[in-house]
C-alpha cells in the first residue's frame, strides 16, 4: 500500500536517525513498534545502496557554499549527539524556512509539531558537532493543508523564525516554467543525512550532483503500488542513470538547487542511490503557487519572507 510504503521510508528512517544518534533516546510512546520493524526492513541490505556509493556519491561542502541549507533540530526528540538534527530546510526569506511537510508530522516527530518546544533551525553551521552559526527558535509552523501523507504529494511546510537571517542566506525559488526544471539540468542536493543507506548519518554537511529527470522517467520508476506513485504536478525526480547519487534519510526537507534557484525539497524515494529508483523531490513551483494564495500563507503574500 502506498501509505505504508511512504511511512516505511519516511517515518521510521528519520526515527532511525535518532536511534543511531542516541540509542537510549525514548521514542514517542505513540510510535508503534511496527514502525521500527519497518525501518529495519527498509534498511535491509537489499534496499540500501552499496556501501560507500551513496548523499551518497557525495562530497563535503562548507555551509558558506550553500548558506540557505539549514538543519532542523530538536534535542528533546532526537538527542544531542548531532545537535538534534532530524531534517533539512531551506531559507527562502529572512525569517522563513521551507521544509518537507512530512518533517513536521507525528510520524517523524513522535508528537505534534506544536508540542515540540525546542524546535530550532540551525543556520550557518557546517559541522553539527561544532557550535558555529546560529540556533534560531521556530516561532510558527504552517504545514501545507493540501499535503497528502498517503502519497507524499504537496510535501512542504513553512517555518517562521524568531530571528532574521541575513539576506545572503536566502535563495530564490524557481517558479513554474523556469528553465531550471528542464530535464537534463544539472542540480545539487545537500544535507546531513544518511551516507550509505545503512544509518550512517553525516555530522558535516555534504552535497551530491545529479540531473533533473523527465516526468516520463519518474513515472516509470514510480508507477504506483509498492514503489510509490509519482505525481508530476507536485513532485520532480532527479538522479543518475547508474544510481549512486542521491539524497537519503535525514536529508528530507533540504534543497535541490539548479541554475542558482531552488527547484526541489528532498521528499521520498525507494531506498537511496539505487539505479532506477531516483530521489523524489517536492516541486518548488507548487510552493510559489500556494504562497500566492494568501489564505494558505497565513497572511499577506510573502509572509515571513520580508526583506
Ligand atoms: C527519507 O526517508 C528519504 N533516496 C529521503 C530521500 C530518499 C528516500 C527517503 C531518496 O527521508
Amino acid at each position: 500500500m502506498r501509505r505504508s510504503f511512504v511511512r516505511a521510508l519516511v517515518r521510521p528512517l528519520v526515527l532511525a536517525a535518532a536511534a543511531t544518534a542516541l540509542p537510549l533516546l525514548s521514542m514517542s510512546p505513540t510510535s508503534p513498534t511496527s514502525s521500527t520493524t519497518g525501518a529495519l526492513s527498509a534498511l535491509s541490505p537489499a534496499s540500501a545502496a552499496p556501501a560507500g556509493s551513496v548523499v551518497i556519491g557525495s562530497f563535503p561542502i562548507d555551509v558558506s557554499e550553500s548558506p540557505w541549507t539549514v538543519a532542523l533540530s530538536s534535542r528533546d526528540r532526537f538527542g544531542g549527539t548531532r545537535a538534534g538534527q532530524f531534517c533539512g530546510g531551506v531559507v527562502i526569506g529572512r525569517t522563513t524556512v521551507l521544509t518537507a511537510a512530512h518533517c513536521m508530522g507525528e510520524d517523524v516527530l513522535g508528537t505534534s509539531a506544536k508540542s515540540v518546544r525546542d524546535l530550532k533551525v540551525i543556520s550557518n553551521r557546517t559541522d553539527l558537532l561544532s557550535n558555529r552559526g546560529q540556533e534560531i527558535p521556530v516561532r510558527a509552523v504552517r504545514v501545507n493543508p493540501d499535503y497528502d501523507s498517503s502519497s507524499n504529494a504537496e510535501d512542504f511546510a513553512l517555518l517562521t523564525l524568531a530571528v532574521s537571517l541575513p539576506q545572503s542566506s536566502v535563495i530564490e525559488m524557481a517558479a513554474s516554467g523556469d528553465p531550471a526544471y528542464k530535464p537534463g539540468t544539472s542540480a545539487m542536493v545537500s544535507g546531513w543525512g544518511d551516507l550509505t543507506g545503512g544509518g550512517d548519518y553525516a555530522h558535516s554537511l555534504r552535497a551530491t550532483r545529479l540531473h533533473v529527470l523527465s516526468d516520463a522517467r519518474c513515472q516509470e520508476a514510480y508507477p504506483g503500488g509498492a514503489e510509490g506513485v509519482y505525481v508530476a504536478r507536485s513532485m520532480l525526480c532527479a538522479g543518475e542513470a547508474g544510481g549512486g547519487h542521491d539524497a537519503c534519510q535525514g536529508d528530507s526537507g533540504g534543497p535541490l538547487v539548479a541554475k542558482g534557484k531552488l527547484i526541489g525539497l528532498v521528499s521520498w524515494g525507494s531506498g537511496c542511490g539505487r539505479a532506477g529508483s531516483p530521489g523524489v523531490y517536492t516541486r518548488v513551483s507548487e510552493v510559489v503557487r500556494a504562497r500566492h494564495l494568501d489564505a494558505w500563507a497565513g497572511g499577506p503574500r510573502g509572509t515571513g519572507g520580508g526583506a
